[in-house]
């Protein structure tokens, strides 16, 4: 499917999302959280692609927040409609059993930074800055910033940085904890693709598995999420990977996997 507002690049592995609205900071429109949640299915559907990265276009924003623009006129059902739109890419790339690492390659405000949020790992440039401008703008973060930040940051700091609305260097969220590694300018794709190699060379279905595990430790009591995670270690045992992974340590060799 062509896209007009994203680029969709497959690299041995990646399928790297791109967003792609240098006018307005990339920032997100309707139509781009549609083509965002089309290109994530497309990804997911391709076997050959066991990674995802989404970063943004150009070197200075990653996704400015959602489009002030579009949303200036809105009433509230619209609102509602855009909401729905925006949820649904973010929980889609949140659920897919691949992992999805967020490239912040610049501004990541507002409905940027809950996209970031709702990928797996977030690696970000040095000179990236992040935060929630939303309040400044009579809203309140609408794609899942109230929910993940809080998870990922505990309640104090997600209610002085929702209701501050201050934007924050890379490394001032690194310390809170909502990112996970800063690399200087420049080197951001090359440290996520690193990253992204170590996952690639690992079996997918245990990959896919653990990362529905952990997203299941959030809203589980501990028991709960015991009792799935055995259930998911026990589907291992029913896989070509786990055959081919366990053979080849055997045999000291590199497994191969299939992701079956
Ligand atoms: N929307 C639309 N256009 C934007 C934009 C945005 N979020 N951010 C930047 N642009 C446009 C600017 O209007 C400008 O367009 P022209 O004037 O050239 O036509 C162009 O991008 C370049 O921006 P600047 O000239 O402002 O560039 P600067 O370097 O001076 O400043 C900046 C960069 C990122 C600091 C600044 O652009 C800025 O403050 N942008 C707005 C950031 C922001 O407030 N983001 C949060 C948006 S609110 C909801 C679900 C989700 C949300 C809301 C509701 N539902 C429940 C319905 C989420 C809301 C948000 O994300």
């Amino acid at each position: 499917m062509p896209y007009d507002n994203l680029i969709l690049e497959l690299k041995g592995g990646m399928g790297i999302i791109r967003i792609n609205r240098p006018k307005a900071l990339n920032a997100l429109n309707a139509a781009t959280c549609d083509e965002l949640l089309a290109a994530a299915r497309d990804l997911a559907d391709n076997p050959d692609v066991r990674v995802v990265i989404v970063t943004g276009q150009g070197d200075k924003a990653f996704v400015a927040g959602a489009d002030i623009q579009e949303m200036q006129p809105m009433n509230p059902m619209q609102g509602m409609a855009f909401s729905n739109k925006g949820h649904m890419a973010m929980s889609f790339l949140e659920r897919m059993n691949k992992p999805v690492i967020a490239a912040v390659n610049g501004y990541a405000l507002g409905g940027g930074f809950e996209l970031a949020l709702a990928c797996d790992i977030i690696y970000a440039a040095e000179k990236a800055k992040v935060g929630f401008p939303e309040v400044t703008l009579g809203i309140l973060p609408g794609f899942g910033g109230t929910q993940r930040t809080a998870r990922l940051a505990g309640i104090a700091r997600a209610k002085e940085l929702i209701f501050s609305g201050k934007v924050i260097s890379a490394r001032e969220a690194y310390e809170m904890g909502l990112v996970n590694k800063v690399v200087p300018d420049g080197q951001l794709m090359e440290a996520v693709e690193g990253l992204a190699a170590a996952i690639l060379s690992a079996g997918p279905v245990g990959v896919g598995l653990a990362k529905a595990c952990i997203n299941r430790s959030v809203s589980m009591d501990i028991d709960s999420g015991l009792d799935f995670e055995a259930e998911a270690f026990g589907l291992c045992f029913g896989t070509v990977d786990q055959k081919e992974g366990m053979t080849a340590f055997l045999e000291k060799r590199k497994p191969t996997y299939r992701g079956q």
